[in-house]
């Protein structure tokens, strides 16, 4: 049975759809806006809650999308994973703090910047940024070696990337964060995220 992955490439499942394309496996994504998420019946018996993206393989369902590019990496595209004890605790460190310490503050300083709708707030848009600027300055010195971990591009740096297309929504301006920005760069020019967003555009 071909893995099924619930979503709108707009939203979080855009980051399962990338690592589907890294790993090269056939998927079938089950297009769900997420405004019609809650009462998806299909959806609702792969995720209870009614949220996208959820994932299913065979018997078995999967949802939080970070977990999702996990378990598609792991169980098919193993390499991606980092293979020391420390590559493997910088990948839980940095998905954390991807998910817990940026991306709220990116959320919210895209909603003050009126993105997708709604008034823009100049003032908190501003605050939100002072927040960001330390967490990106401490990516930039983590990046000095190219890659979250490991000195090649595995899980840690899908996930982390995956957060910061918020940053590309939110036109956030990174020339004082040189190595964000080059490491930002190399994972939006990897040939599975540029074959996906080909795909999309289709
Ligand atoms: N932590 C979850 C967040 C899931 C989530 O909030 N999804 C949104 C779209 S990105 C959704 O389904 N919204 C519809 C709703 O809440 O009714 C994840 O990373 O997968």
């Amino acid at each position: 049975m071909t893995l099924k992955i619930y979503g709108s490439p707009a939203s979080k499942a855009f980051r399962p759809l990338w690592a589907a394309e890294e790993a090269n496996i056939k998927y079938e994504l089950v297009y769900v806006h997420p405004k019609d998420a809650a009462k998806n019946k299909d959806l609702r018996n792969v995720n209870p809650l009614g949220k996208i993206p959820a994932l299913q393989d065979g018997d078995f369902c999967l949802t939080e999308s970070l977990a999702l590019t996990d378990y598609i990496l792991r169980k098919y595209a193993p390499d991606y994973l980092p293979q020391s004890l420390e590559g493997q605790s910088d990948h839980l460190r940095w998905t954390l703090f991807g998910a817990t310490e940026i991306e709220p503050v990116l959320i919210d300083y895209l909603h003050a910047k009126g993105i997708p709708f709604g008034d823009a707030d100049p003032v908190k848009a501003e605050e939100k940024l002072a927040v960001l600027r330390p967490l990106f300055a401490f990516l930039d010195q983590n990046l000095t070696h190219g890659y979250l971990t490991e000195k090649r591009f595995t899980a840690a740096d899908l996930n982390m990337a995956s957060i910061l297309t918020w940053v590309k929504i939110g036109k956030i301006n990174l020339t004082s964060f040189p190595h964000l920005s080059h490491w930002l760069d190399l994972c939006f020019k990897r040939p599975a995220y540029l074959a996906l967003r080909e795909k999309l555009r289709a």
